[in-house]
Parts: C-alpha cells; structure tokens; sequence
C-alpha cells in the first residue's frame, strides 16, 4: 500500500510510537519558530532545560506580535529575546521584518522538513511541502533543545481540488469553504492534505493562505505536494537548493475524501463571531463597513497587496470608512514600494502599519463602539479586536478591497474585470533584518528588563483534589476567551503575576479574585474548549491561580497538551450529559488520583455540595500521565 505525503515526512522523522491515527508518535524537529507573545516564556523555559545551544537545523525567533511599544515593556521582551537568541544559537527577527509565517515561508521554510513552531498558524509552511505544527511554547523550548515532539499521529484527509478558481473568487474562500462545511472543530486530529489537478492551478502564497487557515479548523496541520510551483517560488526567493519534489504515492489511502471544485466556489464571508459562520459575500453585501483591515497571516503576502492596490487604484474611500494595510513581510512590503503599488495605496486613504500582527491580535484599531470591521484575518472571536461590541467579519483581501472602497460589504464580481496579478519571477532578497547567532561558546549577556518575572512553578498532582467549581464555560472556549491578548494585555506575557489579573476576563471578570479566594478548584467547559491560539498561559496563568482540572465534553489538541504540561488534569466526562448536572460553587473532590491514573483507570468526579458522583476519562498516553502527575513538562524533565 502507498503511503500519502503526511505519512511519508512523518516516517522520515519518526522517533518513536507507530503510525497508527489516535496513538502518540514521537517526531524529529528540524526547525523550530517562536515570536514574541510566546517566545518570551519559551525562552525561558529553554534557560530552565540548562542546555548550551539550541539542536535544531534553524530556530528561528520573531518580533512580530508585541509592536506597539507603548511604554518600556514590549522593548525590554525584544531586548531579551534578542539576547537569547544571540546566546543560543535562534536566528532573531527583528520587529520590522514581518509576521512569523510569512517571513518564515519567504526564507526557511523547506519542503520535507519538520517545523514546530510557537503559534497556532504555524502549518502555514504547509503551502511549501513542510509539515509544520502549532505547539505551546514549552513544547518547542523542548524541540529547540532536541528532544522528540510527541503527538497523536493524525488521520489523513484528502482534499482532492478540482478547476480552478474564478475570476474574484480567491485562496480565501477555498479555506472558507472548508470551514463552512467541516466547522472550527472538525479538523481535530487530522491533517489535510491537497491533491487533485486543482493543485497546480495555485501558487504559493494561494496555498499558504490555505493551510495557514487550516488552523481555525482545529487540525493538526495542513499540506501542499511540492511539485514545479513550488519550486518556481524558492527559485524566486533565492533558495532552490531547498527544493525537493514530494507528492503522496499514486496509490495512498486517506481516512477521508473531500471534493471540492475549484470552478464552483464563490465569494464568501465569515460573520460574527466565529471562523465557520460562512455565507456567500452576496448574501450580506450592502451591510455597512466602518472599518476594513488588510494582512495578517493569512493574507499579507506581496501577491495579496499588488491585488488591493490594483483595486484600490485611483480610487478614493468614502468617508465613513477606515482602511489599514498590516503587510505580511519587509519583502512585501519593501516590493510594494518599489513598483509603486504602496502610492496607490496611500494615495486611495489607506493607513499603513508595520509589518506585524497589528489589529489581527488586537494591538491598535480597536474598532468603535457597535462598528461592523471587515478583515482579511482568521479570527473573529468576539472581543478579540480590543472592543467586545464590535462586529468582526473575515474575507479575502479582494472582497475586502472593494468594500472598502464601496463603503459596505461588496462581492467583487460587482467592480467588473478582475486585476490579474502573477507571483513575481523574483523576489526582492535582503535579510538585513535577520540576526544570527554568535559563535558557538561566546558569552552573549542575558538582558532581562523589570518585565520579565520568573516562571511560577507547582509541585507534583497529589492523590486526593478538592476544591471548587469556579467557572461553567460552553462550547467552542476559544483561548481568547481564557487569557485575552490585546494591547492591554500582550506586553504582560512574560509576567505571570500581572497576567493573572485577565484570566477569563471576558467571560467573568471577577475569576481571578474567586479564584484566589477558593484556593485554586476546577473549571468546566463544553465541546472544543481551548480552540484557536497555542498560547500556553492560557494553561500557565491558570495554574498560577491554582486551577487543579478541567473538566469539558472535549479539546482542542493544542490546549489540552498545554493544561497538562503545566500540570493541570485535562479530564473528559465519560457521559457528556454529566456536564448540565454541576452548578458553580459547587464543591468537588477527585480522589485516588494517582494511583487511578497510574493503572490507566476512570476517574471519579464526587460533587460533595450535590451528592453524587460521575466517571471522567481522560486521552493521555503513560507517558503523558507521568508528565502531568509530576506537576508538568518541566517538572518531569528535572527528575530525568
Ligand atoms: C493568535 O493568532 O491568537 C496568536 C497571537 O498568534 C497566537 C499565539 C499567541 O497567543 O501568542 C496563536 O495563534 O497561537
Ligand atoms: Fe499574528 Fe494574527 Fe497570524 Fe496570530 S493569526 S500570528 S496574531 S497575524
């Protein structure tokens, strides 16, 4: 039997467990990446490993998140990162060079390679052949000191393209499309793998704009064959030695088939407040925009800005209006200089802001009150654009152009023929803004400013957990909702003690002081809790406010591995009806802990304030058991 793409870079990286889905596998990393809203924990969790120099053929750190700078503390994160990585052997990116994976796709990512990196949008490298992973940033402080990545093999989905995309219809939608039909979690446990003739008809940035997106299905990664356009791409970076041609075997087996017809696809729109809500563009046009914002991830790649321009030239925005550009790279945005695209927009009333995260996260253009923004981003979970009462909806840069210019939401296919804009031959190289390392033995200086506070540590799980039941979330908890981002928040990530202040801050503001008075105790949530970001303080912050277990109908991958890393039980009720039984306040105790876990038997939950008592199970391999019974990863590494 032939093996498929993901199977064939898994094997070549295997190091241990067999490739059967649900079991755990443990693989070889060869690149890791970081930025700076996770890299600063990840980085000192690498110092706690006490290991000289990363292991890894290139870790990569970024500034891309944290840009603002709004008093000493962003400055003092990047000032430390850089020292790290200086010190260690990380490649830095300096705030200015772009977002994480798209700088990444543009310079290091390489087809049959492993690539783990610290950000939820990390299989972006997925668009380049590279089997790229999200990860808590103590995963990857792991991988960087080389150790194995442990993760349940996935199952395989084959999404088989056929035609070609339309004029106006763009990357965008084909994810949209997925998203519409799979929903935010049915990509759990899976990579999705490209094939079919539609693939070729897509070039790189296109296919990055797909797997990057991936992500808000909740899968494992996502992945491009590497075939002639990808070549092409890497040629035109400078880097065709990192080229190999790679494609599943013609006779692969999939767990899943999924058809989709390039030639069918139109213009869609997510709406408020979820990646999924997919409707057609034209069922919502003539809804009024107060604001639209260009890049992120998804869609910043140069490819993306000479199609805005080319949209918005000559044009002018109507006055109700506010349009932001966050380009994707300096590459990108430095080419959109150079051939005149970035006067265009300049010139139609767009604002343009550095080439990082921007609004995507949160960091400025918060919307007004009540406003309806329009985003070519991936997430829009309420709030997460600094105002909890704004309207999010997530498009393609195309749609987004031409409602901007229109001033209400616009299918494209209104402004008559489509700009038609080819990937460049070449791109424009120049890695000034990347920073290598010092020789090997040199003693670079740690610079650590004020900011930088101490990892909070925990003892081992003890046998018997009593406490109480803190907070009832629902279904589809993103990590938004757990431990906000924003530009209040972001520049707290490297200080646990003035994050904690946040946890559930939209949910209930008054968790964090519940939560110490109670001693720490337990939460509960529905289907998906934890989806979106890898950030692993939405895992760390509550463990700092003594959250011993939490308790849903079921995870994202990405969370659950942070909860028990940093050593709090991420149990699943055996009956999901169970969960309607409890009421906040109620007081819970877990006992026999230890030992039940350790012989691979059910848990009893007792509600002493009901009375009564309900099984829960949980998804961990022995070796994940041990980890989280020792109180988490680094705990567990310590004792080796
Ligand atoms: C995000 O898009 O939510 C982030 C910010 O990039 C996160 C990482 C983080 O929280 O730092 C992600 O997607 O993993
Ligand atoms: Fe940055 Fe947004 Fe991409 Fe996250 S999703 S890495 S915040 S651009």
């Amino acid at each position: 039997m032939g093996k498929n793409l993901t199977q064939k870079i898994i094997a070549s990286h295997l190091v241990s467990g067999d490739m059967t889905p649900g079991e755990e596998i443990g693989l070889r990393i060869d690149q890791t990446l970081t930025q700076d809203a996770t890299g600063t924990m990840a980085c000192l969790q690498f110092e706690a490993l006490g290991q000289p120099r990363v292991k890894t053929k290139v870790s990569v750190s970024y500034a891309d998140h944290n840009l603002l700078q709004t008093d000493f503390r962003n400055a003092d994160d990047h000032r430390y990162l850089q020292s790290i990585a200086a010190r260690y052997g990380l490649v830095f990116s300096r705030p200015g060079n772009g977002i994480c994976h798209q700088v990444h796709l543009e310079r290091f990512g390489a087809p049959g390679e492993t690539l783990l990196g610290a950000d939820s949008h990390t299989p972006t490298a997925g668009g380049l052949g590279m089997l790229g992973i999200g990860a808590g940033g103590l995963d990857v402080a792991v991988a960087m000191a080389g150790a194995p990545f442990y993760v349940p093999m996935p199952r395989v989905v084959l999404v088989w393209l056929t035609g070609a995309l339309r004029p106006w219809v763009s990357a965008k939608d084909v994810i949209l499309e997925l998203l519409r039909r799979l929903s935010v979690k049915g990509g759990v446990g899976k990579v999705l793998e490209y094939g079919g003739p539609g693939v070729a008809t897509l070039n790189v940035p296109q296919r990055a704009t797909i797997t990057n997106m991936g992500a808000e299905l909740g899968a494992t990664s996502s992945l491009f064959p590497s075939d002639e356009v990808t070549r092409r791409f890497l040629a035109a970076q400078g880097r065709e030695e990192a080229w190999q041609p790679l494609a599943a075997d013609p006779d692969a087996e999939y767990d899943e088939i999924i058809e989709l017809d390039l030639d069918a696809l139109e213009p869609l729109i997510a709406l408020p407040h979820m990646p999924d809500r997919v409707v057609p563009v034209r069922q919502v046009a003539g809804k009024a925009v107060d604001q639209v914002c260009i890049g992120s991830c998804t869609n910043s790649s140069v490819v993306d800005l000479e199609t805005v321009a080319a949209i918005l030239r000559g044009g002018k925005l109507p006055p109700t209006v506010s349009l932001t550009i966050s380009p994707g790279s300096k590459q990108a945005l430095t080419m959109i200089a150079r051939s005149g695209a970035l006067g265009d927009l300049i010139a139609a009333g767009a604002r343009i802001l550095d080439a990082g995260c921007g609004p995507c996260i949160g960091m400025g253009q918060a919307p007004a009150s009540g406003a309806a923004s329009l985003r070519s981003f991936n997430r829009n979970f309420k709030g997460r654009s600094g105002t909890a009462d704004a309207e999010i909806y997530l498009a393609s840069a195309e749609v987004c152009a031409a409602s901007a210019l229109r001033g209400v939401i616009t299918d494209p296919r209104d402004l008559g023929p489509a700009p038609q804009i080819e990937m460049p031959k070449s791109f424009l190289i120049n890695d000034n803004m990347l920073i290598m390392p010092m020789a090997e033995g040199t003693d670079a200086e740690i610079i650590r400013g004020p900011n930088i506070k101490p990892l909070p540590t925990r003892g081992p799980v003890p046998d018997d957990i009593a406490g109480e039941l803190l907070l009832i979330t629902g279904d589809n908890i993103t990590t938004d909702d757990i431990m906000p981002a924003g530009a209040q928040i972001l520049p707290l990530r490297s200080n646990v003690p003035a994050l904690s202040e946040y946890v559930f801050a939209r949910l209930d503001p008054t968790f964090p002081q519940r939560a110490r008075q109670a001693g720490g105790g337990f939460v509960l949530g529905g289907e998906n809790y934890g989806q979106g970001s890898s950030r692993e303080h939405a895992a760390l912050v509550p463990m700092y406010l003594g959250v011993q277990a939490v308790i849903v109908k079921s995870f994202a991958r990405i969370h659950e591995a942070n909860l028990l890393n940093v050593g709090i039980l991420p149990l699943v009720f055996a009956d999901p009806a169970d969960y309607h039984r409890f009421r906040q306040g109620d007081r819970l105790r877990l006992p026999d802990v230890r030992r039940a876990m350790q012989t691979n038997e059910p848990l009893r939950l007792i509600n002493e304030t009901q009375g009564f008592a309900v099984s829960l199970r949980y998804e961990l391999s022995p070796r994940q058991v041990e980890i989280v019974l020792a109180g988490g990863l680094l705990n567990y590494y310590k004792a080796d």
